[in-house]
């Protein structure tokens, strides 16, 4: 239904994700990717890290029917055009949010299947990892797991593109729409992620950053993955799109010393008057 009221609001994505106090990552990447793509954001926490540049100190888990509870709220009055997943902390949390999605109660989704976190902290019971496959994969629009993830998903180490290749046809196989596996770790002069649609492989391209600024480039995709299908594009294309806003946020802020550790992106376009290179891109 459209109304003259509807043309004139943003479209509404919801984040399922994790705090990270240093707002690098977490549910703060994603906030701060729907407002710069002109999505008005949501959330419901998963958990509450204490968290900075450095490391994860802490974690707190919030009560799955609380998070039920912020799902619930937020579809029930807002209505999100597509959602994503990051931190579930949990399998009970992972179970909420899997119902959820099984009965239809969730717009299309982005999975990202956080597990650790680049500093080395679990983000995930370990024994919840493999409950991604048949419990969330299967309803999700897109998955988005690293390299890492990816490995611990099909059970052996991923070397190359072709290994990436693989990986991403059998996690298609658990149902998921749309496959990418990101390839940012491995080394090179480009950073390529391997995609397959059920269709075909496709590969998606970035100049490789040589900068540490690099905590939240996950979120950030997922995020701007979601948000570009808030906006009505087809999930390959909203992953593209993403992909670009990804590599513009790191080019920007590669020079940033925000914090002693892995600092975070240039979601806004900020970096052209605190210390960015002069070439900055267009934000999308
Ligand atoms: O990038 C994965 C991630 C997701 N969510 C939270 C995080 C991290 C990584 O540090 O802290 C809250």
């Amino acid at each position: 239904m459209s109304g003259p009221g509807q043309a004139l609001s943003p479209p509404v994505a919801l984040t399922i994700a994790g705090s990270d106090s240093g707002a690098g990552a977490g549910l703060q990447a994603d906030l701060k990717t729907f407002a710069a793509l002109g999505v008005f954001g949501t959330s419901a926490v998963t958990a509450v890290t204490a968290q900075n540049t450095v490391g994860v100190q802490a974690v707190h888990v919030i009560p799955p029917p609380m998070v039920e509870a912020q799902i619930a709220a937020v579809m029930d009055d807002l209505r999100p055009a597509a959602a994503k997943t990051g931190m579930l902390a949990t399998a009970s949390t992972m179970a909420v949010v899997a119902g959820r999605a099984r009965r239809g109660e969730l717009p299309p989704l982005v999975v990202d299947p956080v597990m650790v976190s680049s500093t080395g902290s679990r983000l995930l019971d370990s024994e919840a990892e493999r409950a991604y496959l048949d419990s969330l994969f299967p309803y999700a629009t897109v998955v988005t797991p690293n390299l890492r993830e990816a490995s611990l998903l099909v059970g052996r180490d991923l070397a190359d593109l072709d290994d990436m290749a693989k990986a991403a046809r059998q996690l298609h196989e658990t149902g998921a729409g749309l496959v990418v596996v990101k390839g940012g770790h491995l080394p090179g002069a480009e950073a390529i992620d391997v995609v397959f649609d059920g269709q075909g492989l496709h590969h998606l391209r970035s100049a490789w950053v040589d900068t540490r600024n690099v905590h939240g480039t996950g979120c950030t995709l997922s995020a701007a993955t979601a948000a570009w299908m808030a906006l009505g594009l087809e999930p390959l294309p909203a992953l593209q799109r993403a992909k670009d806003f990804v590599a513009g946020a790191l080019v920007r802020a590669s020079r940033w010393t925000l914090g002693g550790g892995h600092g975070p992106l240039d979601h806004f376009g900020w970096a052209a008057e605190h210390g960015g290179p002069a070439e900055t891109g267009p934000l999308t």
